[in-house]
């Protein structure tokens, strides 16, 4: 096992990547990863700082969205785009819409202060093809301001097709449309209507039409070497045996990466769906299928973020950029990103090295089970977080096949200055059901016994180390094959 570079950090003074970028202007860099095994050089350096396009990538870099985009050309049965709860995390949702010349002071004051920020995207509130001036004008500014900022769209695809060109012109180089269906039958179940040709279209005749444009917009995005991601949402006895059909034919047209999502279904969201009680998927069942799906890319670290998220995926900053905080005059300093990401590229290699020689562990074990792992982690690829101050746990898979992660589990946070209540550590132990072993890097006496009691074994005997690591050590204390870490568990 390597022995890991330790980052001992506390969340209320500095954050980790302000130790990260202390520990850069001390050591110097060495050269950018490599790409992983199964990713060419070109792909690799499109998606290599791109949290969504690149699951290693996400432990590093952060996205931020600018809510732009307000008008939508189609009805989405899971969607109302009324409602806004700050807390809440869902696409569509956003707090503040803004003018390009807003966004794009955002964007700087937020590049200023995040330094993993890689990725600007447009993500709604509404469609950011069909709201296309407000869209193109902020790519452009941003592009001027920060000409290295990769650029991100997310899009129904009706629109798309009248502007491949000009988003291969602007270098945005990552779309992602979302395809819930490649049959109008199970699409007249999901939309009912859609905005096209100066007219509205209702019923198979939409579904039509939208899966004709998102076929072809899909189609011409490939055509040009513009990494597509399809986003599909898995919506229980509507269209969850049908996204194996669509699965094979947006691979078929080059995508790039699927992405399965729950559906999120509440009443108080006022949709369609919440108010007819259409459920979504349990856990479970979103595994299973992409199960299903495996052998061909999959995404399962999608956060299903807001319209306004700011960040890593898992630590959404939003509520700290409100315009109202924003100057009005404000430049751009490159100091903090540039820093950040030389040091980055140093410890991918070493964190890359780790996860290889892992793997190389966890498959040469003679032993047939799979084990269950959260972790509490905030970037780096490390678990570096407290159990009392996790927003969600990253959960793999560890078994002889490889390290695998296959999803996340959101909790609310259980300390709140330095007590926790009751209600909500139940409710912690309620979301890490199924869990075999939880990592973090503090857990007091109660939760441990709580979780204990739930099956859950907690241990912060491999705090600070990298993830993969202590999972490939862990699986190796399971089989039997090493003594588990001395105070691994209670
Ligand atoms: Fe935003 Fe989407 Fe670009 Fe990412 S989100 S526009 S590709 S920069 Fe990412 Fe958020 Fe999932 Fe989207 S985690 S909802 S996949
Ligand atoms: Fe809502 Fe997006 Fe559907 Fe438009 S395309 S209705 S914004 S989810």
């Amino acid at each position: 096992m390597s022995t890991p570079m330790i980052l001992r950090e506390s969340r209320t003074s500095t954050t980790y990547s302000d130790q990260l970028l202390e520990n850069a202007k001390s050591v110097g860099c060495s050269p950018p990863s490599t790409a992983p095994g199964d990713t060419d050089p070109g792909t690799w350096d499109k998606i290599k700082n791109h949290p969504c396009f690149s699951e290693e990538a996400h432990h590093y870099f952060a996205r931020m969205h600018v809510a732009v985009a307000p008008a939508c050309n189609i009805q989405c049965n899971y969607c109302n785009r009324k409602y806004d709860c700050a807390n809440e995390s869902r696409p569509g949702v956003a707090s503040e819409k803004l003018t390009p010349d807003q966004a794009t002071r955002k964007v700087i004051a937020v590049a200023n202060e995040v330094p993993q920020l890689s990725v600007l995207g447009i993500a709604g509130p509404g469609d950011a093809c069909y709201d296309w001036k407000k869209t193109r004008a902020t790519i452009e500014r941003v592009a001027r301001e920060i000409p290295d900022i990769r650029l991100c769209i997310s899009t129904n695809g009706l629109a798309l097709p009248d502007h491949v060109d000009e988003l291969a012109e602007m270098n945005v180089d990552h779309v992602t449309i979302t395809i819930n269906m490649v049959d109008p039958s199970v699409g007249a179940k999901i939309y009912p209507w859609i905005y096209y040709g100066h007219r509205r279209h209702t019923g198979l005749d939409a579904a039509r039409i939208l899966h004709e444009r998102q076929m072809l917009g899909l189609e011409m995005l490939a055509e040009r070497g513009i990494l597509t991601k399809v986003n599909s949402v898995m919506i229980p006895g509507v269209n969850d045996e049908h996204l194996i059909e669509v699965n094979r034919a947006v691979k078929g047209r080059g995508a790039f990466l699927h992405n399965v999502m729950p559906l999120i279904s509440n009443r108080i969201h006022g949709t369609y769906y919440g108010l007819t009680g259409q459920r979504g998927p349990k856990a479970f069942e979103l595994r299973a299928l992409q199960d299903r799906l495996e052998g061909t890319k999959m995404m399962r670290h999608c956060r299903q973020c807001r319209a306004d998220a700011i960040g890593l995926l898992g630590d959404d900053r939003g509520q700290e950029f409100t315009l109202a905080e924003i100057p009005h005059e404000i430049t751009y300093d490159a100091s903090k990103r540039r820093a950040y990401s030389q040091l980055v590229a140093r410890e991918r290699a070493d964190q890359l090295a780790a996860k290889n020689e892992a793997i190389r562990t966890v498959m040469s074990v003679e032993y047939g089970g799979s084990v269950l792992i959260a972790v509490a982690t905030k970037g780096g690829g490390r678990i570096n977080e407290h159990f009392g101050h996790a927003k969600e746990f990253q959960v793999y898979a560890v078994s002889q096949s490889g390290i695998k992660l296959t999803g996340h589990r959101r909790v609310e946070q259980y300390c709140l200055g330095g007590w926790g209540e009751d209600a909500t550590l139940d409710h912690i132990v309620n979301a890490l059901e199924g869990i075999d072993i939880l990592l973090c890097v503090k857990i007091g006496d109660r939760p441990r016994k709580l979780l204990i009691q739930a099956g859950v074994r907690a241990t912060d005997a491999y705090a600070h180390e990298y993830i993969e690591t202590a999972l490939g050590a862990l699986y190796t204390a399971e089989c039997g094959i090493e003594p588990l870490a001395a105070t691994a568990t209670a």
